[in-house]
């Protein structure tokens, strides 16, 4: 056990706000029937027992007495900034009901139900961990949940613990799979309720219903301290090019925000690079072109932020990526094929994929040709966190540059330092904005149970306006599920969210990025505050300001 710090004590201290409706009793208000954002008959046909339900919305209701329930809870896949309030708003809302009700973690991740490894929070375990940042609490881990023996498994556990609902914290693919665990328990009347909750510092799980999944805020916050630290050393020293990636596997919503938090002087969103169907040579240039403008000016030094995924949206990376999707699948099992040794993995890519891909493939650093071939996550992801695409650009750049030295084009200077942030936001202590909100997910989710949902997304919104008026309710998660191609086959999944560049947060950011590129116009946001005034303390994203406007 670790020690705790000062602030870990007085943030201890901190009562989360709850929106008004949950300070309270609660009754559920029905919406309408709903329906799948794409691919209705085959969700529908897929999900027979939780499609089409209501979306939910929760009101004052009348105190009504609760008979004793027990509850699961499971953190799944990467951490993200306020998981412990999930899961202390959660208890919170289940002992408020009942003081007898019970609430078990199942340790690192799904694996955990499956492989039934749990415990049961306690008061004093519950008070050590509220307003902390980290999933240390029970762990998480990427096992993917969607084999009828792993569902099997875990019923064992559930009815043994007298547990009647299961809460699965986690990004798109989790509660993907949280769906069809819902659905599965539903055909069979096991009489398990599953509730998802929406997580991933990507920002990528929101749509009508969600407007952010937690974690974003604080991961966004603490990314831009430390890029703004940079640019104000930068702006000090004057001689280094500085080339950030971000975290945010695909999506550029994490570059973006921190993009709009600092102004850096240069931000790649990989969403209009493939917009612009633009190569690796176009955005060298582009970025070139930017330092060779400054270097006209003396001004030899500058910022790059690149979102993580970048080299997926580079158009023919991108097809040759889908191709080596489907051929390391086993068409027989749908699973990843199993090779004795990492180079046989790669003869038998280069042997199986289509001349072209094979070309783009070879016209990239041995090193990244490697990754692309290697390494995939359980959901099939390439894991484009191992990809050095800040270096593998400054690079590029460095070349490009030297060419146009010798055509008398370029005469400054150009010296790269290269940063990747990512773990080092994902389990900061959260922000105000994500200690509230993912408090008041876990006690919603509560209402959710004990109003008999299953296969529900636990939603907050109107998050821009002061908390007491936030909106709490439940979204069934095949509103927001569509068909799409994983690991060769056709999958009911939610959709992701990739930046829209028709959104206010990309015009806002495209009408300045030039301004930004020529001046040095960094703003440098500091630390996340808890204590002080509430502009300081309490700002959402600008990102969901910018959407809200
Ligand atoms: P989730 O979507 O599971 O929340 O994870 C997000 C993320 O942090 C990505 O930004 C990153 O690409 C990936 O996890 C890294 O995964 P790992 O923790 O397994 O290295």
């Amino acid at each position: 056990m670790a020690t705790i710090s000062n602030l870990q004590r007085a943030r201890a201290a901190y009562q989360p706000k709850l929106p008004k409706a949950l300070q309270g009793p609660v009754k559920a208000v029905e919406g309408a029937a709903t329906q799948s954002v794409g691919n209705q008959d085959e969700i529908k046909a897929l999900f027979p027992n939780t499609y089409g339900m209501p979306v939910v919305e929760f009101a004052a209701g009348e105190a009504k007495e609760v008979p004793q329930f027990n509850v699961g809870i499971i953190l799944s896949g990467g951490q993200a900034p306020g998981g412990h309030n999930v899961i202390s708003g959660l208890y919170d809302g289940v002992k408020s009901l009942n003081r007898e009700n019970k609430l078990y973690g199942f340790l690192m991740g799904p694996g955990g139900l499956v492989d039934h490894k749990y415990i049961e929070f306690t008061d004093e375990l519950i008070d050590s961990y509220r307003n902390t940042g980290g999933f240390d609490i029970i762990g998480s881990g990427r096992t993917k949940l969607e084999k009828t023996e792993q569902f099997e498994k875990g019923i064992e556990i559930l009815r043994e613990l007298g547990i009647k609902a299961l809460v699965i914290i986690g990004g798109d693919d989790s509660n993907t799979n949280a769906c069809v665990l819902a659905e599965y328990y539903a055909a069979k009347k096991y009489g398990v309720q599953v509730i998802g909750c929406p997580k991933t510092i990507d920002g990528d799980l929101k749509n009508a219903q969600i407007e952010t999944s937690f974690g974003f805020d604080t991961a966004c916050k603490t990314y831009s301290e430390l890029i703004g630290n940079i640019e104000r050393d930068c702006n000090s020293a004057r001689k280094y090019w500085h080339f950030i990636k971000l975290m945010g596997r695909s999506a550029s919503h994490i570059a973006l925000e921190c993009a709009l938090q600092t102004q850096p002087n240069i931000c790649l969103i990989s969403e209009e690079v493939e917009a612009k169907a633009q190569s690796l040579d176009d955005i060298v240039n582009y970025i070139a072109g930017v330092v060779a403008e400054r270097a006209s000016r003396g001004l030899n030094f500058g910022t790059v932020l690149v979102p993580e995924g970048l080299i997926e949206f580079v158009p023919a990376i991108k097809k040759l990526i889908a191709e080596l999707n489907e051929v390391l699948t086993d068409p027989a099992t749908g699973e990843s094929r199993v090779f004795a040794s990492a180079e046989e993995q790669i003869t038998f890519v280069k042997s199986s994929i289509l001349p072209e891909n094979l070309a783009v493939l070879e016209s990239l650093p041995a090193d990244v040709a490697r990754q692309l071939c290697l390494d995939r996550d359980p959901h099939g992801n390439v894991q484009v966190s191992l990809i050095e695409t800040e270096k593998l650009l400054s690079k590029m750049v460095a070349s490009r540059l030297a060419a146009w030295k010798k055509e008398g084009k370029y005469a400054g200077k150009f010296s790269a330092q290269h940063h990747f942030f990512g773990y080092e936001g994902r389990c900061a202590a959260p922000s105000n904005y994500d200690a509230d909100y993912c408090y008041s997910l876990g006690f919603n989710a509560s209402r959710l149970i004990a109003n008999g949902k299953t296969g529900y997304m636990s939603v907050i919104r109107n998050t821009t306006a002061p908390a007491s008026e936030w909106i709490a309710g439940g979204v069934p998660i095949t509103m927001m599920m569509n068909m799409e191609r994983r690991n060769g086959a056709m999958k009911p999944v939610i959709r992701k969210a990739l930046v829209e560049l028709d959104g206010a947060p990309f015009k806002y950011f495209a009408s300045k990025r030039d301004e930004w590129a020529r001046e040095t116009a960094y703003v440098y946001p500091g630390p996340i505050q808890y204590w002080g005034p509430s502009e300081v303390c309490d700002q959402t994203t600008k990102t969901l300001q910018l959407e809200h406007e």
